[in-house]
């Protein structure tokens, strides 16, 4: 047993043998981070290079995804169980026309464990929906997911949206956002107030905010 077989679980799309597998390891006492790291995030790595290469196709894509979301399942509740009193309330979701998700519920359950409200508005979500629940909960930010190129322009107009409605709709958010095709300097170009590299990072940001107080 060893977290390599996680990986080549992935690797074969087998749903099953990696819950089993993750299940296994956990109960074995390895630590989270590296069955995450080592066995289920370097796979899709793996799986996203193969179809650059167009070595393998959409189809074989989804399967590897749903395999690791499986063992996301057995993780979270590692990740979010917490007594910690909340920090404040996140809105969190991926931009309008875009459908990946397993970042963002990463970081979704990392903000949970630190104890915020998090609300998930899931994926292809348009800059309204983020408005409209911010205000309805009172939140203090607006987490912006997006992993394809044509959301960098899609997060572009969230960010102006969502600044407008800081200013004209009596809101007070601030806004960051994560995923591999956008950067620090995106996120300055762009007006957000943050952008974070991974979902550990998404957090300490997240608190940052909340105590230079919004
Ligand atoms: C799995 C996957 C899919 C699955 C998604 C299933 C799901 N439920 O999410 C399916 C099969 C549906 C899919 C579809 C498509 N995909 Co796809 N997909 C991937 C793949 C292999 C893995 C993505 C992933 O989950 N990574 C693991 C997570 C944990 O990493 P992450 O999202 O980067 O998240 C981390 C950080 O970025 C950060 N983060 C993420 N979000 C946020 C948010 C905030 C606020 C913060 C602070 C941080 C943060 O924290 C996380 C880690 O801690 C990638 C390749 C890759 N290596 O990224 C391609 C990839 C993203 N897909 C790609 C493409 C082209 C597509 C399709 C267009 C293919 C097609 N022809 O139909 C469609 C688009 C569908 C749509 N409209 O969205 C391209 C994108 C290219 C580009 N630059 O635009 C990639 C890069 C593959 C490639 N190498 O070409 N895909």
């Amino acid at each position: 047993m060893s977290v390599q077989e996680i990986y080549d679980a992935v690797m074969e799309y087998e749903e099953e043998d990696v819950a089993e597998l993750v299940q296994a390891e956990v109960d074995a006492g390895t630590d989270v981070e590296k069955i995450l790291n080592e066995g289920l995030i370097n796979a899709l790595d793996v799986i996203g290079e193969k179809f650059s290469a167009g070595t393998l196709f959409v189809p074989e894509m989804l399967m590897a995804a749903e395999a690791v979301q499986a063992g996301l399942e057995i993780i979270r509740p590692l990740l979010v169980d917490t007594d910690i009193k909340s920090p404040g309330t996140v809105i969190l979701g991926t931009v309008k026309g875009d459908l990946h998700d397993i970042g963002k519920n990463l970081v979704g359950m990392m903000f949970e464990g630190a104890g915020f409200k998090l609300i998930d508005l899931g994926t292809d979500v348009d800059p309204e929906q983020f408005i409209t629940a911010a205000q309805e909960n009172d939140a203090q930010i607006i987490a912006l997911s997006g992993l394809l190129t044509t959301s960098m322009p899609e997060m572009e107009k969230t960010v102006a949206a969502i600044r407008k409605a800081n200013e004209t709709r009596n809101l007070n958010v601030k806004t960051m956002v994560g995923g591999p095709p956008v950067n620090a300097e995106f996120a300055t170009k762009i007006g957000a107030d943050g952008y974070s590299v991974d979902a550990p990072t998404a957090v300490d940001d997240a608190r940052a905010f909340i105590v230079a107080g919004i």
